[in-house]
């Protein structure tokens, strides 16, 4: 596994793969724009909000725009080989990004600044449809995030079409994990100190719940809390977010690893 300061000299170890691409995807509201913000802080040691969250709860999904981030390395002009992709959260009724979208952007056929509209998917007329995509252009490791507090609640509509997606990532040999968001929403011990996550009985019973109802091993959950109102870097939130991190770029290099792309 990815130590600490190796995070910084890894590489991709398939030539043709310069960049893995993370995707997260998941309801609406349940903090894929946070995870990516927390992510970017963890990673620069200052708080960041390059990928707007919401501020109040609304009805529509905040991100509306498909967004491809990097996260630049201290040195200048360098990035770290791995980007995410952040993208409006499903929704049980037409409002959500429509599930046939989210499977096009796994095989690669949609870039980055992609605005998606719920009631009509991107078809291969649009010119930023990617006709061809290589291994380069896929998803590398896809990534749902679940807030811990609601996902008891989750709508069985939004779950039939994770699992569609799901069902399409494991066809195509891309690797799967859970992120479990809002840690501190779901368990008061947990909220009073972070560090409780690690014992806690709710959150173990939440991890298992999030397991069921995706059908992910409890071994690929990482129950994290996110940056979202904090004014500092917090080293209990830093190791939860860069441990989940380090485990989704291992799954993504090993998945692309012995795969050549034939066209
Ligand atoms: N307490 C708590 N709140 C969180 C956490 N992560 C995100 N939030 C809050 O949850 C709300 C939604 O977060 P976003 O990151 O915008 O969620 P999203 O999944 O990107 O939402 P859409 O783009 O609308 O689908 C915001 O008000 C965040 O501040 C967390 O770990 N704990
Ligand atoms: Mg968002």
């Amino acid at each position: 596994l990815i130590e600490g300061p190796s995070i910084n000299r890894f590489k991709p170890k398939n030539p043709e793969v310069g960049t893995l691409r993370i995707l997260l995807y998941g309801p609406q509201g349940a903090g894929k724009s946070s995870v990516f913000n927390s992510v970017d802080s963890a990673l620069k040691g200052h708080i960041t909000t390059r990928a707007l969250a919401h501020a109040v709860e609304t009805d529509h999904s905040f991100t509306v725009e498909s967004k491809t981030y990097k996260v630049k390395k201290d040195s200048p002009d360098s990035y770290f080989p791995f980007n995410f992709t952040d993208i409006a959260g499903m929704h049980g009724e037409d409002r959500g990004i429509h599930r046939d979208d989210i499977i096009k952007l796994l095989n690669g056929h949609i870039n980055s600044g992609y605005t998606f509209n719920p009631l009509k998917p991107i078809t291969n007329e649009d010119p930023k449809y990617i006709k061809n995509p290589t291994l380069k252009d896929r998803i590398h490791c896809l990534v749902a995030v679940l807030p811990a507090n609601t996902v008891s609640m989750m709508d069985d509509n939004i779950i039939r079409q994770m699992s569609d997606v799901r069902k399409e990532a494991r066809d195509l040999g891309i690797p799967q994990v859970i992120i479990m968001t809002k840690v501190d929403e779901s368990c008061p011990l947990v909220k009073d100190d972070l560090k409780k996550i690690y014992t806690s009985k709710k959150i173990k019973q939440k991890v298992l719940l999030c397991s069921i109802k995706l059908g992910i091993p409890v071994s690929c959950i990482y129950p994290v809390k996110n940056y979202h109102e904090e004014r500092a870097i917090d080293d209990t939130i830093d190791i939860l977010i860069l441990d989940a991190l380090k485990n989704i770029i291992n799954f993504a290099d090993e998945s692309v690893e012995d795969q050549v792309y034939h066209n």
